[in-house]
């Protein structure tokens, strides 16, 4: 199964998927003649299952996409046209590193890197491009735009991003699928989940849309999008009430008892019931099921973390485990992010060290819009004159679209976009350099939703001019040496191999084994917290938090109200969320044919009610609008979205819009209140026939 088999003309490589999604399948790619045929999960992979998405199953679509970038660019037209002109990779390399390096001398923070998780591999991700800029001294990247609201909220209350091993759902008897698609997002924890459903267990859905997912539960909370902390302190009330709590855990493995105690003690199920928009009845029956089975797991997503109060919710849900003690069975406990385990070797990829004494500012991803518009000076410091993007399409995925785009559109400001695919982003390039897909290099994968390490190998020869994103920044590092010689230090040549191997701490993950198999298991327990051992300071589950504190937020968790709440009286009265798609992967997939037919068109849920209220028909042509702007799509009255609220699913492209926009262009710049953090699902808005 090698593709060291060059004698035969069909072979087999063994990957990994890169993309964005908690599964972190490992692929075989079927090769003939140089070709990729085929993509399939490997039946090797005990997670994979052999078994991939209907999205990763058109890899092979995706890489000899017609449309594919195969060459360097050059802009041609106006500023956002989209018009370039073919160069080759000397001129573009040779012309690049002259612009960067005449703003780095007089400025070197006007540079800013723009990337997220097109790839979460972590040599094409975040290796040789962070030693780039760090020699560079370009201003640094606050990579918020998904995670980071949970993420830190978890670090605040657990020690990290840790949790249940999600095989162990499978033992389950309740599982609380709380703020996830997992059909469409987390196919591979669903089939633990159908698993346990088949031996009895009971599966319930937080939710404010009917997913398919929430469809196949026994049970289904639509609440009103952000208010899932007053929910969660509901349950608590009654776990306390009815006494369904582990004093045992409690005693030894919590801190801050009395204080979170005396706080959900003033949230009775009738006061939550209120807030959420849900019957009494509903909460009640859920904190019995909850405190009263023993093997209780909760597969918490990151729909619940997209509002004001994203943090606070989390570390509200995170909670709940510890006050029935459901943490001592491998069963029961919550799985949000496993990442924390990977013993990823991040400084030895990024080399921070690079930096010297220099300490550049940081810029906050989620707020790219405003960033870009900021005319520099005061405490933003200086303005962005340069924006090298990559694995990430920020003109269609980051909030308040309309200011992102126009700060793209400045024609001060030189853009490197590098791709696969001329996305909104690209077509405001100053230059767009072709990237390689996974089957086209090296990397080396964790995962949020499992706990093993893959390894992808090229299967395939770069096609066009590809080139890696790490080959393309050792290219630009040694035409940056004629200006400053430090560009010239060996780490600035180790190829991606090598990055490979110098990624996990060996001791942890034998490289050899994983070119052997192509993933490894670590070494873990079981039930994480069985017996306590949190990585927190105080190593407990902490409830109260003086690191929250120190940071001047509420150490307790709590209910934050939106940002944005629909007044039925104002001008909008409809709450908005924006979910992504089943067939797309946030703004990937959106041009592969195929998928792009099983989504249709952009698309707005709308309540029958709401619909009718309004004089709208099912597939009418909607406007939907606020003060920041107007998107124009197709009404789907198909009962998945409870009153009050519209759901956009999320992300088409802005160009495929019917008036040039997607749903990024009615979110807002207002961010959470741990981590940073936009706050997608937090956003009013109105709709008319158009
Ligand atoms: N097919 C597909 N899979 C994906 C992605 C994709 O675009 N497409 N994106 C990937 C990425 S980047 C990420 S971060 C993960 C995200 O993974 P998840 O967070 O599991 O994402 P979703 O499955 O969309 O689940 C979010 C759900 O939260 C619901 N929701 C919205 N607001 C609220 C709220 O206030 N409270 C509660 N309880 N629920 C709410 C939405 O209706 C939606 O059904 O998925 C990854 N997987
Ligand atoms: N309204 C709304 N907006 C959202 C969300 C939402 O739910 N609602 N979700 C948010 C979330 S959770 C996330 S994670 C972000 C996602 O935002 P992004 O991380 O920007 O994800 P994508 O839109 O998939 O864009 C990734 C791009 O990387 C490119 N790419 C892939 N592999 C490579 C590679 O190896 N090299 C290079 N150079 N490029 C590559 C792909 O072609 C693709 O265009 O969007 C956020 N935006
Ligand atoms: S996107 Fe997710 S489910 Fe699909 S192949 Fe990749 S890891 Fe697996
Ligand atoms: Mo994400």
């Amino acid at each position: 199964m090698s593709s060291s088999d060059s004698l035969s003309p069909v072979s087999v490589v063994r990957g990994a998927c890169p993309h964005d999604c908690p599964d972190t399948c490992a692929l075989l790619t079927t090769v003939v003649d140089g070709v990729a045929t085929r993509v399939q999960g490997n039946p090797e992979h005990p997670q994979t299952g052999g078994v991939l998405c209907a999205k990763v199953s058109k890899y092979p679509e995706r890489t000899y996409h017609a449309e594919r970038v195969l060459t360097p660019l050059k802009r041609s037209g106006p500023k956002g046209s989209g018009q370039f002109t073919p160069v080759s990779w000397d001129e573009a390399l040779t012309d690049i590193a002259a612009r960067l390096h005449g703003i780095a001398q007089r400025a070197p923070e006007a540079v800013l890197p723009y990337s997220y998780a097109g790839t979460m591999g972590l040599v094409q991700g975040e290796s040789m491009d962070r030693r780039f800029f760090h020699q560079l001294g370009a201003s640094l990247l606050d990579r918020t735009i998904c995670s980071s609201a949970g993420g830190e909220a978890l670090l605040h209350t657990y020690g990290g991003k840790l949790g249940m091993r999600v095989e162990f759902f499978a033992e389950s008897r309740l599982i609380v699928i709380w703020g996830s698609n997992s059909i469409g997002s987390n196919l591979h924890f669903w089939r633990y989940a159908q698993a346990a459903k088949r031996d009895g267990a009971r599966l319930v859905c937080i939710d404010p849309r009917k997913t398919e997912t929430a469809e196949k539960c026994h049970e289904h909370l639509q609440l009103r999008p952000g208010t899932d902390a007053a929910l969660a302190l509901a349950l608590m009330h009654e776990l306390i009430r009815n006494d369904w709590l582990d004093h045992d855990y409690l005693a030894r493995h919590t801190l801050g008892w009395d204080e979170l105690r005396e706080r959900a003690l003033e949230w009775p199920p009738e006061r939550a019931a209120a807030v959420c928009g849900l019957p009494v009845e509903q909460i009640t029956q859920l904190a019995r099921d909850y405190g009263t089975t023993e093997r209780a797991a909760i597969r918490l997503n990151y729909g619940v973390q997209r509002a004001r109060g994203g943090g606070n919710a989390v570390r509200a849900v995170a909670c709940l485990p510890a006050l029935t003690g459901a943490w001592r069975h491998r069963a029961g406990g919550l799985l949000l992010s496993s990442s924390g385990v990977l013993p990823a070797r991040r400084a030895a990829l990024q080399k921070p060290e690079l930096l010297g004494a220099r300490r550049p500012r940081t810029v906050n991803m989620s707020t790219i819009g405003n960033a870009l518009l900021e005319p520099g000076g005061g405490a933003f410091g200086p303005r962005i004159e340069a924006v090298v993007v990559y694995n990430s399409n920020p003109v269609a995925v980051a909030p308040e679209s309309a200011k992102v785009a126009q700060g793209f559109a400045r024609d001060d400001l030189f853009t490197v976009v590098i791709e696969h695919f001329l996305t909104d982003t690209a077509d405001h390039a100053d230059y767009v350099l072709p990237a390689t897909t996974q089957l086209e290099h090296w990397d080396i994968h964790g995962s949020y939703g499992h706990t093993d390490v893959l390894l992808n190998r090229p299967a395939i020869a770069p096609v066009g001019q590809a080139r890696s994103n790490a080959q393309i920044f050792r290219e630009l590092a040694a035409r940056m040496a004629q200006y400053d010689p430090a560009f010239a230090q060996p780490c600035f040549s180790d190829s991606d191999e090598t990055l490979c191997r110098q990624a996990m701490d060996a001791s942890k993950v034998d490289f050899d084994s994983l070119l052997a198999t192509g993933f490894a298991h670590l070494p873990l327990p079981e039930a994480p917290f069985a017996d306590g051992g949190f990585a927190t300071p105080s190593g407990k589950c902490e409830f109260v938090s003086a690191s929250l504190a120190a940071l001047g937020v509420n150490p307790l968790p709590d209910y934050l109200p939106n940002h944005e709440l629909p007044d039925p009286q104002g001008p909008y009265p409809l709450a908005m969320i924006s979910p992504p798609a089943r067939n797309f992967l946030n703004s990937t997939f959106v041009n592969v044919q195929k998928l792009r037919n099983a989504e249709g068109r952009p698309l707005l849920e709308m309540h029958p009610d709401d619909a009718a209220a309004r004089g709208i028909a099912d597939g009418a042509l909607v406007r939907v609008f606020n003060a920041r702007g107007e998107h124009l799509c197709h009404a789907s009255v198909n009962g998945r979205a409870r009153e009050g609220l519209v759901i956009g699913l999320g992300i088409w492209w802005r160009k495929d819009g019917a008036n040039g926009t997607n749903v990024n262009e009615l979110t807002h710049q207002h961010l959470t209140d741990i981590g940073r953090a936009p706050s997608f699902y937090d956003c009013v808005v109105q709709v008319q026939a158009a």
